[in-house]
């Protein structure tokens, strides 16, 4: 067993029951040109994620941790799309040409995930059409299979699609560890408080801890 020094308390977990889970790391979000800036954001506060990230990625797939990545995007028909996502008052963003294919679609290079933690053979990468990472797809059954217990999540954004599968991850039984700086949010305040909301009232969804102190648990 290894402990992580987290907040609200530490946490001990088995690393062979432990999986790396990476959320969304797509050029769509954490580019410019993609569906983040369509929306109006700023994509470099997202970008910072990505580093840290890298090296807990690292250093998981040296200790031979499971490693899962998320993808949010459509079919190319658009439709696994509900008509409610599709529109963002009056504007329709997913399934239109962006400078880096069209929008949210699977098999686009905007919603394929950057270079720097882009998936190597045996990783598997879940394909989603919604913000839960559970939600329409096979996460569950793929994390059972492998007696998974505990998740240490990164990824974007913090708020939207960080926040929703934890907490979809909390309510099937899974421990889950969210490393502050491997998240992000177009918003820093949001940033600030969505790591609060995990982590108060004795950690009533999750856990926070970072980058660094991961690292130094699984080694
Ligand atoms: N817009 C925003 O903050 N997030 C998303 O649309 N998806 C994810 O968080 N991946």
């Amino acid at each position: 067993m290894a402990t992580i020094k987290a907040e609200p308390f530490d946490l001990k977990f088995d690393s062979k029951t432990t999986a790396l889970v990476i959320i969304d790391m797509q050029r769509d979000f954490v580019l410019p040109g993609g569906f983040g800036e369509m929306l109006g954001n700023d994509t470099s506060l997202l970008l910072a994620a990505v580093e840290p990230t890298r090296r807990v990625l690292e250093k998981a797939r040296s200790k031979g941790m499971m490693v899962i990545h998320t993808r949010e995007g459509h079919r190319p028909d658009l439709s696994d799309c509900p008509p409610s996502k599709l529109t963002r008052g009056g504007k329709t963003f997913i399934g239109t040409e962006g400078a880096m294919g069209r929008i949210l679609v699977r098999g686009q290079q905007g919603h394929d995930i950057v270079h720097q933690l882009y998936p190597i053979d045996g990783e598997p990468v879940i394909d989603k059409p919604g913000k839960g990472s559970f939600h329409a797809t096979d996460l569950h059954q793929i994390l059972l299979d492998r007696g998974i217990k505990t998740l240490i999540v990164c990824g974007v954004t913090l708020e939207v699609c960080v926040h929703t599968t934890v907490r979809e991850a909390n309510d099937r039984g899974y421990e889950c560890v969210v490393l502050s700086d491997c998240v992000a949010s177009y918003f820093p305040e949001f940033q600030r408080v969505g790591l609060e909301m995990i982590k108060a009232q004795g950690g009533i969804f999750g856990w926070v801890s970072d980058s660094d102190k991961c690292i130094a648990a699984i080694a």
